[in-house]
């Protein structure tokens, strides 16, 4: 019941009542999971279903995004504490001279929220950076953002330097202009095209 709140809460863009009825569940020793996959993520996905609808817009996903990163925040923490199980790590940015970030965030919000570790390395983010922080963070996931048709080669580009430097790691690719088939041809391992759906391929690909 006090779940279901957390859920009706998230999709009413309340943060401040999110962040009170998450706390009252973890105090009162409801399994963080539950807390998170019932409460949080699936008001995202709820969310995220009426914004492809059109029954939604971005200014409110972003609020719904938002109230959901207050219940996070409690629950962060605990999750460390390996009261659930890490899901992995995943490097997300938007790539080289794109300075658009709103889907970008939303995806690595969506991420967080399923429960994996995110490293977000903003926007304007270079192929070698990418590389860089896939080692670094042992990531086994690299999303890769672009909204202009013009950085879309840049996509490529970080595509092929993550290939050359031979590391591990599944590639993702969205954005507005971005298409299957052209995650297909730069040989990305994966596309989607909204940030709940991101979610879903992450997690397929890590359990790869
Ligand atoms: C907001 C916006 C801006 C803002 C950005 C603010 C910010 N902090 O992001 C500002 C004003 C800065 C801006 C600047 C520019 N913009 Co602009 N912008 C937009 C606008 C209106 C909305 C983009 C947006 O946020 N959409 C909402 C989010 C939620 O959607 P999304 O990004 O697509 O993300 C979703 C999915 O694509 C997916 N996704 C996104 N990333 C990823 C990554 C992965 C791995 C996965 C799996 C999924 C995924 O999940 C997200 C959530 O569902 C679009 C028009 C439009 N309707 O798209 C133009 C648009 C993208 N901009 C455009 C242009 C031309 C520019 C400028 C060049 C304008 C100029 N002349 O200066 C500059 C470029 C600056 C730069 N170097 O990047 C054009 C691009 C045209 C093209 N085909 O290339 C567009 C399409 C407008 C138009 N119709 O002309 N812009």
């Amino acid at each position: 019941m006090a779940i279901q709140d957390i859920f009706q809460s998230v999709i009413g863009f309340d943060e401040a009542k999110v962040k009170e009825l998450t706390q009252k569940e973890v105090d009162g020793g409801a399994a963080i999971d539950t807390i998170l996959n019932e409460g949080l993520i699936s008001a995202m996905d709820e969310v995220g279903a009426k914004f492809s609808a059109g029954d939604l817009f971005v200014p409110e996903m972003l609020m719904a995004a938002q109230a959901m990163k207050g219940g996070l925040e409690i629950l962060k923490p605990l999750l460390a504490d390996g009261a659930t199980e890490s899901k992995g790590t995943i490097v997300i940015g938007t790539v080289k001279g794109d300075l658009h970030d709103i889907g970008k965030n939303l995806v690595s919000m969506m991420m967080e929220g399923a429960g994996f570790e995110v490293v977000d390395l903003g926007v304007d983010v270079d192929s070698d950076k990418f590389v860089q922080a896939v080692k670094e963070n042992n990531a086994g996931v690299v999303a890769l953002s672009a909204l202009l048709t013009t950085t879309m080669p840049a996509m490529e580009a970080t595509v092929k330097a993550i290939r050359e430097a031979g590391i591990t790691v599944k590639t993702i690719v969205g954005g507005a202009p971005v298409t299957q088939a052209f995650a297909e041809q730069i040989n990305a391992d994966g596309y989607s095209d909204d940030a709940p759906s991101a979610v879903e391929l992450a997690r397929k690909l890590m359990a790869a």
